[in-house]
């Protein structure tokens, strides 16, 4: 995107004078420069070209940076922000955060007094060039309808990605997490956003848990036949655990395909209240006393949190990529990864993080101790296909870099 017009919004005339001055000295000339948000709004309104970059003060009197930007939302403001503060980092995040969750386009944040090269740094980020996450977040997903499921199951036509799980300490593969999709009459491979909360409100998510199950326990036996031992984690919703015979059900569906049910973790995570705790805990202990294990998923967001620990018998904690991404350079996600680690430890349960994008990410979760890695930078969702290959690649690899640092 190029930059057609740029504003300036701080109550402080020298701050305002300087950073007009910093744009310039970057090439950014065309400069409308604001010490209120009333004014600023009203040039927003009516200029030519629009403005389609702001650097905003979020400290100011009368109308202050959050106020601003929920005007700015209100009026579907479509450019994007850089924020300028003097307050302290924590602060900041959430109004970043609070911008995003409108819908608005932050490039960053910028500290008083100003660092021209870090200003210069956010007027380069690929989002003022590529379409930021206001766009995507508007894409439409195209759900499907309760006759299409219902078809989708009688055709069984649901097939299950795998997404690698690795030791950190040694690097070996250790397992899946098992992540349906639905391959239709047309040949789309569709996500589980489009189908699983209808299945769960239309009272058909104990089927799909059934054709996934079945699907694994399958392919787990197949891989063991070719020499992989693996386990396998399999997504289940709060309304598999309405269901008093599941865990009879998993048992038999499994072992009919030759396989342990011990070598299966259950992933679960909260997302709605339980309704019925009493059936929820009956249904979840008889899965462990089978054998099954059984992991708190997404842990740290919503309902998935400490009280599921103390009244269910999980043996497995699953990190939310929501604090593993990025906890090597936050201070606050690598406190939360740190504390869901100690507690992990203290508790006796297996660690999983989620959602390493990035080398940073694995070195700073291995040195806080996480036994075992799932992500983007290991490896995407694959078909069950492409895993035996995948998996001989990555141990060479492994063992490459193994040999290096030898
Ligand atoms: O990769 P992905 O887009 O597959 O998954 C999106 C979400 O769908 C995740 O939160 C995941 O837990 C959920 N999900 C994936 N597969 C299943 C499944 O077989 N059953 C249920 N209940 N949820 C699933
Ligand atoms: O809610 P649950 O933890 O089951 O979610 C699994 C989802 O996370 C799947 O949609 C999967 O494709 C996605 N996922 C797996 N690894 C990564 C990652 O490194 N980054 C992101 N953003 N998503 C991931
Ligand atoms: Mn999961």
């Amino acid at each position: 995107m190029q930059i057609h017009r740029t504003l300036v919004l701080d109550d402080d005339s020298f701050m305002l004078k300087l950073l007009v001055r910093a744009l310039a000295q970057l090439g950014e000339t065309d400069v409308l420069a604001c010490e209120t948000g009333e004014a600023a709004l009203r040039l927003i309104d009516t200029s030519v070209p629009p403005v389609d970059l702001i650097l905003l003060d979020v400290n100011m009197p009368e109308m202050d940076g959050v106020e601003f930007t929920r005007r700015l939302a209100d009026r579907h403001y479509a450019g994007a922000l850089i924020l300028v503060s003097g307050e302290a980092s924590r602060t900041l995040a959430s109004v970043e955060r609070l911008i995003g969750a409108r819908q608005l386009r932050c490039l960053g944040a910028l500290t008083k007094p100003v660092d021209p090269a870090a200003l210069a740094t956010l007027l380069n980020a690929p989002e003022l060039v590529a379409p930021g996450p206001a766009s995507k977040a508007a894409r439409p997903a195209t759900r499907c309808s309760l006759d299409e499921l219902r078809g989708a199951l009688a055709r069984r036509e649901f097939v299950v990605f795998y997404q690698p799980q690795v030791s950190m300490a040694g690097g070996e593969v250790t397992g899946v997490e098992c992540l349906v999709r639905w391959h239709d009459s047309n040949g789309l491979m569709r996500g589980p956003d489009q189908f699983i909360e209808l299945a769960e409100t239309a009272g058909l998510i104990g089927e799909v848990t059934r054709q996934v199950l079945t699907c694994a326990a399958r392919d787990l036996a197949s891989w063991r036949k070719n020499g992989l031992s693996l386990r396998a984690a399999i997504n289940i919703s709060m309304g598999d655990l309405e269901d008093l015979a599941l865990p009879d059900t998993a048992v038999a569906l499994v072992e009919s395909a030759g396989v342990d049910p011990a070598s299966i973790t259950l992933e679960v995570t909260e997302t709605k209240v339980m309704s019925k705790l009493s059936t929820a805990l009956d249904v979840l202990t008889r899965l462990r006393l089978k054998r099954f294990g059984l992991a708190i998923d997404d842990f740290g967001t919503g309902h998935s949190s400490l009280v599921q620990l103390r009244d269910l018998p999980f043996d497995e904690l699953k990190i939310d990529r929501g604090f593993v991404h990025g906890a090597g350079q936050n201070a606050t996600l690598h406190t939360i990864c740190n504390a869901s680690l100690r507690l992990a430890q203290q508790l006796r349960l297996r660690t999983v993080a989620e959602g390493i994008e990035t080398p940073e990410d694995w070195v700073t979760l291995r040195d806080l101790g996480c036994e075992h890695a799932q992500g983007y930078w290991i490896a995407k969702p694959m078909a069950s296909a492409d895993l035996p290959d995948w998996i001989t690649r990555w141990n060479a690899q492994s063992a490459e870099q193994l040999g290096k640092s030898a």
